[in-house]
């Protein structure tokens, strides 16, 4: 797959304002952006370090990917994204090699990236998300 960089880590937190406050003073900069990616059921918040972000992911509804992590688990790392290029190719070459995908075909994420999530059962218990920037 030769992934360029770990694009982001996705962080569950319960109160994104409390966590915002939390990530600017251990990394000294400032949250760059909040997005709600309504059909993920999330508000997100971003961090840059180099070229990779921490993503802190609050959810919106209690039924959705975080809310159920939350309810499950608590707060903690959520997923780990990778930069890919050639998004729809790597996925078909993951799922011939009989991964479990989530996604089959890339769809809109936060930042207008085009992502994919991998299903955890697959991954070693870790989601995983790959990206790719639009051309
Ligand atoms: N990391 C590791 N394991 C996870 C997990 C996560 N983030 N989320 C769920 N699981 C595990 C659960 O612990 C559970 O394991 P057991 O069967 O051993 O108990 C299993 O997956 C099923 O969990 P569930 O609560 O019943 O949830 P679902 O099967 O309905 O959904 C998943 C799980 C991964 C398919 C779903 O969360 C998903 O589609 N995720 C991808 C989308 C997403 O996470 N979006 C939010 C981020 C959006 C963004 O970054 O923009």
């Amino acid at each position: 797959m030769n992934p360029s960089h770990i694009e982001h880590i996705g962080i569950a937190v319960k109160d994104l304002d409390v966590a915002i406050s939390y990530y600017e003073k251990l990394l000294g900069s400032k949250c760059y952006a909040v997005e709600e990616v309504a059909d993920q059921k999330v508000k997100t918040a971003f961090f840059k370090i180099g070229q990779t972000k921490i993503e802190l992911l609050a959810s919106t509804d209690p039924e959705g990917p975080v809310g159920k992590f939350l309810e499950k688990k608590g707060e903690g790392v959520h997923h780990i994204a990778f930069a890919v290029e050639g998004l729809q190719e790597q996925l078909t070459l993951l799922a011939e090699e009989g991964m479990q995908l989530i996604d089959k075909t890339p769809r809109k994420g936060a930042e207008g990236l085009n992502i994919a999530f991998l299903h955890p059962k697959s991954t070693f218990g870790v989601l995983t998300e790959l990206c790719e920037h639009p051309e």
